[in-house]
């Protein structure tokens, strides 16, 4: 059985302004710094970053410039014994990427996806990470004959392949998500993920990571999804959280919504020892925004305190009793077993 510590990161929009699309800020911005210092609370060991995040203004900065600032985000990091554990680039945002980033109908909007994605690379490398996450917010349609879908997929794999060739070193976590910002998206699962990395130039340095409530809203589970990126070795990273059902977007805390699906993502985890392999374990989780200011971050540590319970109860369940049920064919003995060891039974 597993005993390795696990490594956390959370990103900086993880401790929010608590708007939502109905309704404007309803606590004060939270400065990076602060992001930092709550980080360094928890015990946390890493920081995901978009690349504007690292650099604030990028777009308006020289390559030089941008390398020097994010060197500077490094040793900021250093001090605190804190380390960059990816960088994504933020396409979703800029007025470039507003029909999407490579997949966009507009090829100057594309060519603008690439550059800026090796801008990305430059700000990973300068910050001693290898990983670089695309999460394809907008790659995708609202009006469904508006984008050719053979297309898009092929223009997917030349970016990839542009942002592989910016580094020799770089690897890429795609992050699915199958709707939301976009009503269909063009890489909605893990496996349209892992097919599309294993079409690119360099397979080997294609990967994923998966977001929980991603999974729940394409209708899968996601201990499944990580059990078939594990098989494939290509788990470089997790966004843990719960989504209840088929709604809005919800970041909810992890294990929130369904506590044995929960879990089933740490059993999964754990038994391939996935914290020796020295990849993060990430909370991408929001607060609530009836929370006050000084309470906004609770959310983060009720996520990891769940996290750090269920790989107890992972450690402590009764395999060999389990074993015997499984052989015997009674599931329903094991069903059982199951709810009364997450009952504490
Ligand atoms: C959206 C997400 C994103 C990504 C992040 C890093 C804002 O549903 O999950 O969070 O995780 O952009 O790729
Ligand atoms: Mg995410």
């Amino acid at each position: 059985m597993a005993e390795s510590q696990y490594r956390f990161s959370v990103g900086p929009w993880n401790i929010g302004r608590g708007a939502d699309p109905f309704g404007p800020p309803v606590r004060p911005a939270v400065s990076f710094d602060e992001v930092l210092a709550v980080a360094v609370d928890l015990g946390f060991d890493g920081i995901q970053f978009h690349d504007d995040d690292a650099v604030p203004d990028l777009e308006n900065l020289s390559p030089a410039q941008i390398v020097q600032q994010a060197e500077a985000m490094k040793r900021k990091l250093a001090d605190l014994n804190m380390v960059a554990e990816f960088v994504a680039p933020r396409l979703w945002e800029h007025p470039s990427g507003i029909d999407g980033g490579y997949t966009s109908n507009d090829p100057a909007g594309r060519k603008w996806a690439i550059e800026r994605s090796k801008r990305a690379v430059d700000v990973a490398r300068a910050m001693g990470t290898d990983l670089i996450v695309l999460w394809p917010a907008r790659e995708g349609t609202g009006v469904r004959e508006s984008k050719c879908p053979i297309d898009a997929s092929r223009k997917m794999i030349e970016a990839v392949n542009a942002i592989l060739a910016a580094d020799p070193r770089i690897r890429i976590a795609i992050e699915p998500k199958p709707n939301e910002p976009v009503d269909t998206a063009f890489i909605p699962t893990i496996g349209h993920a892992l097919a599309l990395g294993s079409r690119c130039a360099d397979p080997a340095r294609v990967g994923v990571l998966i977001e929980s409530a991603h999974a729940i809203l394409a209708g899968l589970d996601p201990s499944d999804e990580m059990g078939f990126a594990l098989a494939a070795g290509k788990l470089w990273s997790v966004h843990l959280n719960d989504q209840n059902g088929l709604k809005y977007d919800q970041d909810k805390v992890f294990g929130a919504a369904n506590l044995r699906g929960a879990f089933d993502q740490v059993r999964v985890l754990e038994s391939v020892d996935y914290a020796a392999t020295g990849a993060f374990v990430g909370f991408d989780v929001k607060a609530q925004r009836t929370q006050k200011a000084e309470q906004a971050t609770a959310h983060l540590a009720t996520s990891q305190a769940v996290f750090l319970r269920l790989v107890e109860k992972v450690r402590t369940f009764p395999v060999n009793t389990a074993d015997e049920m499984i052989a015997n064919r009674d599931y329903e003995a094991l069903e059982r077993l199951v709810l009364e060891h997450l009952l504490g039974g």
